[in-house]
């Protein structure tokens, strides 16, 4: 690890203003009388600031898979700023975003083959939502304007992400969002599902209120649906057996969109590159964002269907024309493709998506044996992901788990928690002991927890 020494944290803790810092889904005030602060990374470990080596359980935040500041990464993102720093994508390009193309829909599933850049998965989302308007208008069906999310989804917080997304938090205070929108029920179902290993038995047929939503709205003004393959944010929601695979079948039916937001389940997560591969259905358009670079620069990006990118092609009009107005001033960022280009050949090298679905059944032992300790209700998991859900302090919600958080990390372990449920989702890299070290403190936690 590139160790600041003693004398340097010292200097740090002394000297760093805490206050023009306006910080993302974080208590401010809490978070400035007793900050958190890691100052370096390697592999499998953060460094603190008060000189802790803490074992990441969550990957960042679902993003380092290949572990920290892997050298092939660090190398690629050097030269490409000695060589490039940037280039603008508009009616120019360079060669680093066409590669890190290639090398991303080689592992996307059959027919999604081309890919938009972003700079996020926020980014992502809202583009897949522009894609799926300007597509359907395109050919000539611009009636299909609604947009169909699902309670409980997460899909960054963009307008077009809030909008279809179902945190209540995320939406409460910001005006109407995006018009035209709708939401399936979520397919959270504690009292049939609980401690599922995998997807769970119950609730395929959650999938037919999409059926209840063509009949409300009618197919002709439906555009897309989106939705995580597994729910991440909100406490780890694995899908029904059988239910993206009737999602699809509805979407089919009715000519509407079925976009996969992947931004957490891409890379590996579920076993699989992509999560649509582990649950065998193929989405339309796929927004995938934080392992696509190892998250060592920001990127995203949403991958379509060949049809789609063909659409556009071939009702453009004239040659010259610009086929989609759309497009960030980073897309496809020179250091952002070299990062994911070299992320992607060590994911391919290091065969670290068969290592996470080699680990899987050991973690998921691991993650079931918490089964049993005080205030837990449920255990999910999939490939190596698991959410372990606690029964709420009364009057407190997230509480309890918030205080689980902070007794892992005094114990130098990173959990990740939202609402009351633990959720962690390791680097592939992890060792068994590591696993078998995030599970004790968890369950030391677990047992002094109020
Ligand atoms: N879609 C999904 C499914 C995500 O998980 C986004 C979109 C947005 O990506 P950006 O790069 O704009 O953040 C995400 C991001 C958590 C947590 O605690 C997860 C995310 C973001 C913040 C917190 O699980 N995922
Ligand atoms: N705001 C202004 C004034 C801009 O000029 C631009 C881009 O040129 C943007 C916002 C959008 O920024 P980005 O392309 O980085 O998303």
């Amino acid at each position: 690890m590139n160790m600041p020494d003693e004398k340097a944290l010292r200097h740090l803790n002394e000297s760093l203003n805490l206050e023009p810092l306006w910080i993302p889904f974080t208590a401010n005030r809490q978070f400035k009388t007793a900050p958190r602060l890691l100052v370096a990374a390697r592999d499998m470990h953060y460094l603190t600031q008060d000189g802790r080596k803490v074992l990441d359980g969550i990957a960042g935040l679902w993003a380092v898979n290949a572990g920290h500041c892997r050298q092939r990464i660090v190398d690629a993102i050097k030269k490409q700023a000695e060589t490039i720093d940037y280039a603008t994508g508009f009616q120019l390009h360079h060669p680093a975003a066409f590669m890190a193309a290639e090398k991303l829909v080689s592992i996307t599933p059959q027919g999604l083959d081309h890919v938009f850049f972003t700079n996020s998965g926020s980014e992502a989302v809202d583009t897949a939502l522009k894609i799926a308007l300007a597509y359907h208008r395109v050919r000539g069906e611009g009636t299909r304007r609604i947009l169909i999310g699902r309670e409980r989804g997460y899909h960054g917080v963009g307008f077009g992400g809030i909008s279809v997304g179902g945190m209540s938090a995320n939406r409460k205070t910001f005006g109407n969002m995006l018009a035209s929108v709708d939401h399936l029920r979520h397919t959270h179902d504690l009292a049939r599902n609980a401690y599922s290993r995998g997807q769970p038995e119950h609730g395929a047929e959650f999938a037919d209120e999409l059926e209840r939503l063509v009949q409300l709205h009618d197919a002709s003004n439906i555009a897309a649906v989106i939705v995580e393959p597994v729910a991440g944010s909100t406490g780890v929601l694995v899908p029904p057996k059988g239910y993206l695979q009737k999602l699809r079948q509805i979407c089919d039916k009715y000519g509407i969109l079925l976009i996969f937001d992947e931004v957490i389940t891409g890379f590996g997560r579920t076993g699989k590159a992509f999560a649509a591969q582990t649950f065998g259905v193929t989405p339309d358009m796929i927004t995938c964002a934080k392992a696509l670079t190892n998250a060592a620069v920001p990127m995203g990006g949403v991958v379509v269907k060949k049809e789609i990118y063909d659409t556009f092609m071939d009702k453009g009009g004239a040659e010259s024309n610009i086929e989609f107005f759309h497009g960030y001033t980073y897309s496809g960022h020179p250091l952002a493709a070299a990062a994911a280009c070299a992320a992607l050949d060590l994911f391919r090298e290091e065969k670290l998506f068969e290592r996470a679905a080699e680990l899987a059944p050991y973690w998921e032992a691991a993650a079931h044996s918490l089964k049993g300790l005080p205030h837990v209700i449920d255990i999910r998991t999939i490939g190596l992901v698991v959410g372990i859900e606690l029964q709420p302090m009364a009057d407190k919600p997230g509480a309890r788990a918030f205080e689980a958080f902070l007794r892992a990390y005094s114990k130098n372990v990173l959990i990740r928690t939202t609402g009351d449920t633990i959720a962690m989702s390791p680097p592939f890299i992890i060792e068994k002991p590591q696993i078998d070290q995030l599970f004790d403190t968890v369950r030391d936690v677990l047992k002094t927890l109020p």
